[in-house]
């Protein structure tokens, strides 16, 4: 009986339409099960000394644009407890870069990168 169930279920999955063509193996699944993505938190400021800041909770490892509205205004950043976050210059984390720890740059001027920042990464 186990058999013929199991039979039925794998008739059922083979004949049903995969709207998502995963090409991972089931040991790949259960990494990522046993490994969500790390989140921390990012956060810079259009003024020195943490002054109008946007928060951001980036995936480590995942480099991000800002905004545009945000493309080269940065003056003071601050990482979460832990990681580095290395800025850059350009967007796709490209350019001139700058490594930043926790409790952050409180003036980006004194590194020679204010109103510089175009895209920051954290690991
Ligand atoms: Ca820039």
């Amino acid at each position: 009986m186990k058999y013929l169930a199991l039979a039925s279920i794998l008739a059922l999955a083979s004949s049903a339409p995969s709207p998502i063509q995963a090409d991972i193996a089931l040991g790949d699944v259960a990494e990522v099960i046993q490994s969500p993505a790390a989140v921390t938190t990012f956060t810079y400021c259009k003024d020195k000394d943490f002054k109008n800041c946007r928060d951001q909770n980036p995936i480590i490892g995942t480099c991000y644009n800002v905004i545009d509205s945000w493309d080269n205004v940065a003056s003071s950043v601050r990482p979460g407890v832990g990681v580095t976050c290395y800025i850059y210059e350009n967007k796709g984390c490209s350019g001139r870069d700058q490594a930043v720890v926790a409790p952050g740059i409180s003036n980006l001027q004194s590194y020679a990168f204010n109103d510089i920042m175009s895209s920051y990464k954290c690991i």
